[in-house]
């Protein structure tokens, strides 16, 4: 989860989501080289009393200010596109989970193997530290999931779009009614995660957070059975 005076990132449990980071910053530094030329040369054409009247054309420069952002824009698609896909894909999945979003809390459905599992996830009610959870992020009853393990989150709606997300994942699927949208994920260690829905779905829209729990395959297992 985020703290007070974060800047980046929230440290990522996913593969895809330090992938997202590292994107993130590499798209920046291209961003801060650009701006930096920009001003810099806007602020000198200020700065300068010189003047030219007789150059009429510069073919070399020109071929070099186009080509220049050219490259510089090939350099940020590749990486984004490359991403796309990656995100897309679903690699031989393990378990499955079904999110479902109503208006105002999030059901799991476990079905592999098992007896079908479902449940209701609410926030908690108190608000504060001391009942056991952050404020407004705490849910009595977590997703479960294993780390080390491909997993796929099948995420669909009750009543409105909902949205399942989860920064410290790297993960943010849209929960339309009548469809499922379906996601990769594969977590790399234990941990809690927290996320919102981020939709905007009504009234009670902010109060439907998510709580992820990561736990050992083993542990998992017998969540899941006993
Ligand atoms: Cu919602």
């Amino acid at each position: 989860m985020s703290f007070w005076g974060q800047l980046g990132f929230q440290d990522s449990f996913s593969g895809l989501g330090f992938e997202l980071a590292f994107f993130h910053d590499h798209a920046m530094f291209v961003l801060v080289l650009v701006s930096s030329f920009v001003g810099y040369m806007m602020i000198c054409l200020l700065k300068s009393s010189l003047s030219s009247r007789f150059i009429v054309e510069a073919q070399s420069l020109e071929a070099a200010w186009t080509v220049a952002p050219g490259l510089l824009l090939l350099v940020l698609t590749v990486p984004s596109i490359r991403l796309l896909y990656l995100l897309d894909e679903v690699v031989g999945p393990m378990v499955s989970v079904k999110a479902i979003g109503h208006q105002w809390y999030w059901s799991y459905e476990f079905g592999d193997g098992t007896d079908l599992i479902s449940f209701d996830s609410y926030m908690m009610s108190g608000g504060d530290e001391s009942s056991g959870g952050y404020r407004l992020l705490e849910v009595d009853n977590r997703c479960v999931l294993p780390y080390g393990v491909n997993s796929r989150i099948l995420v669909g709606s009750a009543d409105v779009i909902h949205a399942w997300a989860l920064p410290s994942v790297g993960v943010k699927v849209d929960a339309v009614p009548g469809r499922i949208n379906q996601l990769g994920v594969y977590l790399m260690s234990s941990g809690v995660m927290y996320g919102q829905c981020s939709e905007i779905c009504g009234l009670n829209h902010s109060f439907m957070p998510i709580g992820l729990e990561s736990v050992s395959p083993k542990v998992f297992y017998h969540w899941l059975v006993c």
